[in-house]
């Protein structure tokens, strides 16, 4: 199609999703234009024609990821964003109120990241979104390569470490205790 009114970017994500709740496609681009980094957010006319949404509280950012997933139950497409800002990371997760206007939500626990992938997923089958993020966390003294998988709570309050289904499990003295008394079981089997 010509006549679009896409930036061109380089070290740049796309990502399509209905965000406004019209049953199209609205499509979000980051990266690198030749003169900054951007995230900008195009609303569809349903006809592949597509319009800037202004004022999207969205950092520019470079070597990005982003993903849509409905995060807080609420049937509509929520967003994070993670990248380079300045020379360090960012991982920036927004709710969506339905009809493409998006609010940050802040105390998240997750650690800015760039040169990052992202991906939601139930991953514990209980039908919420849960979040793996990989990439380069960067502080003034630092580089570290992180992969670290954050459980939804349903409402879209992450954690981490990964919780672990199995409550009698969550405290590892009490696996550990578990594990004596099957032992111990067992000797009792065997003599
Ligand atoms: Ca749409
Ligand atoms: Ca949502
Ligand atoms: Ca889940
Ligand atoms: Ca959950």
């Amino acid at each position: 199609m010509s006549g679009t009114p896409f930036d061109g970017v380089d070290k740049c994500s796309i990502a399509f999703a209905d965000v406004d709740g019209d049953n199209d496609n609205d499509v979000l681009i980051t990266g690198l234009t030749k003169i900054s980094r951007i995230s900008k957010l195009y609303t569809n006319d349903g006809s592949g024609t597509f319009t800037e949404m202004s004022g999207t509280p969205f950092d520019g950012v470079a070597f990005s990821s982003i993903a849509f997933a409905d995060v807080d139950g609420d049937n509509d497409n929520d967003l994070l964003i993670t990248g380079q800002i300045g020379s360090a990371g960012i991982a920036k997760l927004f709710t969506n109120d339905g009809d493409g206007t998006f609010v940050e939500m802040t105390d998240t626990p997750f650690d800015g990241v760039l040169f990052s992938y992202i991906a939601f997923a139930d991953v514990d089958g209980d039908n919420d979104n849960d979040l793996l993020i990989t990439g380069l966390k960067r502080t003034n003294t630092s580089e570290t390569q992180i992969s670290k998988l954050y459980t939804n709570d349903g409402g879209g309050e992450f954690t981490y470490p990964y919780a672990i289904p199995n409550p009698i499990c969550a405290i590892p003295s009490h696996c550990k205790i578990r594990y004596l008394a099957f032992s111990i079981e067992q000797g009792r089997h065997m003599s």
